[in-house]
């Protein structure tokens, strides 16, 4: 099982890498980075985000795709980008939601939630404790720009305890404690 979800998301990179290498001369560039999240010591949690982006026009568009194994089966946890690249202090380093600009409101995380740019669906997790999703935001890119989780400080992306509600300013609306963490990494 968790084998051929493996090698799922190795085609679809595959698929994703083949695109970009066949259509170089008239494809806008691939950009690639990635997170490795490792739950807290002896927590046994721990898995992978991509962040691809094809093309740095008008409206950047990066697909994301998270797994994360050893949760707790069945439950779901808010998953954001968090505004810092570090995962120090019980992962509270990774700081708030990635929501920069003159309107961005990171902290504390439940303030303009959902609508900070960090903001992504929820993972669920299976009968095995796998959780899995593909998601495409236009709110994040991985080229340069005031929306870039590749700046200055870096970018975290954190699982929370609890299911990301979707409320505003209602803690623990975006998810509560911080259970798993990984450092975006641009490959
Ligand atoms: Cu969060």
């Amino acid at each position: 099982m968790k084998t051929m979800s493996k090698l799922g998301l190795a085609c679809l990179l595959a698929a994703f890498l083949s695109l970009g290498a066949l259509g170089r001369s008239a494809a806008p560039d691939l950009l690639k980075a990635h997170a490795d999240i490792l739950g807290a010591p002896g927590s046994g949690i721990s898995g992978t985000a991509v962040f691809l982006q094809i093309g740095t026009g008008i409206l950047p568009t990066v697909q994301v795709i998270v797994t994360v194994d050893g949760l707790a089966p069945g439950t779901k946890h808010g998953f954001h980008i968090h505004e810092n690249g570090d995962c120090g202090n019980a992962f509270a380093a990774a700081g708030g939601h990635f929501d920069p600009g003159p309107f961005g409101n990171s902290t504390p995380p439940d303030t303009n939630h959902p609508f900070h740019m960090g903001d992504l669906p929820n993972l669920k997790a299976d009968s095995h404790g796998r959780a899995t999703f593909i998601t495409t935001t236009s709110r994040i890119t991985l080229s340069d720009g005031p929306l870039t989780i590749l700046d200055g400080n870096g970018s975290a992306v954190i699982v929370h305890a609890l299911e990301d509600l979707g409320t505003t300013g209602l803690p623990p609306g975006a998810g509560g404690a911080r259970i798993a963490c990984g450092i975006v990494v641009a490959d």
